[in-house]
């Protein structure tokens, strides 16, 4: 599906009000500083656009964002996703792979938005996402018991939360959005009593770690992949906390019993070896909740490892 698979484009997304710990802004750098894009270019062979700078949206944070529907810090979160999404949406539409590194999840409201809409431009199809997560983030603001938007925007790219005025969201279209029907989950653990009714209402498919440690992770992609379908392009959104805090312990909201790193690479190797990736974020990555230097560094490495897997390395 792209017509430039060796191009890179790439957004460094430093912005955290999708929910309220500080330091998620400051994974991008943490991604970068350990070298990632050197790994992308150097083993990976990509041609890199847009890696010259860690975007921080100041411009698009406005001084006073009281809530508005239960939701904390709305127009800053509508008006930076709205902008990672034309950010997103500029490469997608070259026919170019995007990686979006975060931030908090968010941000994907913005990411998925773009890709959806380049797809639809360009080979006008829906495409699928696979949302690699601990959590199903798919809360609407009226079911969040938190108000963070990071465990909103699966609600808002579904079109399952609505909302008419462009500074909270409204300016989210058709074209942005994704069907529940292709959207699948992998990893889920947490998962808040509102949303497991959304998800049981809405028939969406969900393979929670019961089902991984049931099937194995083998099946489960086998599995996950038939539901989406072969020939449909397919965003990618892993949320690092997805993997088990022995293997990524410094995120926001870190829940025991998750991924090893190599069922997470092994996802990712998977969805890579469709040939039908056309998107990918890495999100969650908070540096400054590590207890330790070293915490701080497994979590990096094992998010370096994630990207470089979605990028085709074993594959080479
Ligand atoms: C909860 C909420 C969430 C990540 C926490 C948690 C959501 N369901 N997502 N950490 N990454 O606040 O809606
Ligand atoms: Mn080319
Ligand atoms: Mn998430
Ligand atoms: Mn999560």
């Amino acid at each position: 599906f792209l017509s430039h698979p060796e191009d890179l484009g790439i957004v460094a997304v430093g912005f955290s009000g999708g929910q309220g710990k500080a330091g998620v802004d400051g994974g991008p750098a943490a991604l970068i500083e350990s070298g990632l894009l050197d790994q992308i270019r150097d083993e990976l062979g990509y041609n890199m656009y847009g890696h010259d700078a860690v975007h921080t949206y100041k411009d698009f944070v406005p001084a006073h964002d009281p809530p508005f529907r239960n939701m904390k810090n709305p127009r800053a979160v509508s008006a930076v996703t709205r902008r990672i999404a034309e950010q997103v949406h500029s490469h997608a539409k070259e026919g170019r792979l995007v990686l979006t590194l975060g931030g908090d999840h968010s941000i994907a409201i913005g990411t998925i938005a773009g890709t959806a809409k380049a797809v639809r431009e360009r080979l006008g199809r829906e495409m699928a996402v696979i949302w690699v997560d601990a959590h199903a983030d798919i809360n609407t603001p009226e079911t969040s018991g938190s108000g963070n938007i990071h465990g909103m925007p699966v609600s808002f790219l579904t079109g399952l939360a609505r909302e008419d005025n462009e500074d909270y969201f409204g300016w989210l279209e058709d074209e942005h959005r994704i069907s529940v029907r292709k959207l699948v989950y992998i990893g889920l653990r947490d998962v808040d009593a509102g949303e497991k009714r959304i998800l049981r209402e809405n028939g969406i498919k969900a393979f929670s770690m019961y089902d991984i440690d049931k099937h194995g992770i083998g099946r489960v992609m086998e599995m996950a992949l038939a539901h989406i379908g072969s020939d449909t392009p397919i965003h990618l959104s892993f949320d690092v906390d997805a993997l088990d805090p022995m293997w990524a312990p410094s995120t926001g909201t870190p829940v025991r019993g998750g991924l090893t790193l190599r069922e997470g690479d092994y996802i990712c190797e998977c969805v890579h070896e469709t040939g039908s990736l056309v998107a990918v974020d890495l999100v969650e990555v908070n540096p400054s909740l590590a207890t330790n230097e070293l915490q701080a560094q497994e979590t990096v490495r094992a998010g370096c490892s994630i990207v470089r897997c979605a990028l085709g390395e074993s594959l080479l």
